[in-house]
């Protein structure tokens, strides 16, 4: 018997690629994953380096894959789309992240689970909030919502 878990994606692209623009990148990796919730696709301000904007959305998937089998499941589809390597930080035609897995924590050599960042970055908070505001973060405690407000207060 396989046992079907959720997951939490984020979904992120600052670059044309034969989709289109990173909105339409975004909505055909989502048509891939055929999720269960999708929050908005929102134009976001570039972290880090890269000048171009980004667009992000997120979205809840449900499956059997266990979370390595997942992600190597996401990477085929990045490749896919055209997403080189090594280029970390760099423009990218689609980048997929786990964020969260209703089974809990994961931590292996390729792969943590709950995403070590998501706790600080806006785009991925904002569109969580839109489709899983109680979702509890297994390693704080804390719900998306609350993670979310307290990212907001000013400090
Ligand atoms: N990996 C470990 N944990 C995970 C996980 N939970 N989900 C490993 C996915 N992958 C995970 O990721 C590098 C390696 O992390 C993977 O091979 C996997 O084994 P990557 O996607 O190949 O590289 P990356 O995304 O360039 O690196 P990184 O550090 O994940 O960057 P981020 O954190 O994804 O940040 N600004 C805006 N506005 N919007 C964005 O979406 N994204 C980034 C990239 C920067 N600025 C941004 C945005
Ligand atoms: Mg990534």
């Amino acid at each position: 018997m396989t046992t079907t878990t959720s997951y939490v994606i984020a979904l992120g692209s600052n670059r044309r690629g034969r989709h289109g623009n990173p909105e339409r990148e975004i909505r055909a990796a989502l048509a891939l994953l055929k999720p269960v919730a999708v929050s908005p696709i929102l134009a976001t301000r570039p972290l880090g380096p890269s000048r171009r904007r980004f667009a992000n959305a997120a979205a809840i998937i449900e499956t059997g894959d266990d979370p390595p089998t997942l992600l190597v499941r996401l990477k085929a589809i990045e490749r896919a789309f055209g997403r080189r390597r090594g280029q970390s930080w760099a423009a990218r035609v689609i980048d997929l992240d786990i964020i969260l897995w209703s089974g809990g924590a994961w931590s292996g050599p390729q792969l943590t689970v709950p995403h070590p960042h998501f706790r600080t970055r806006d785009f991925v908070l904002t569109p969580l909030l839109a489709i899983t505001p109680g979702w509890r973060d297994p390693i704080s405690g804390l719900s998306v919502r609350h993670l979310a407000a307290r990212l907001r207060r000013p400090q």
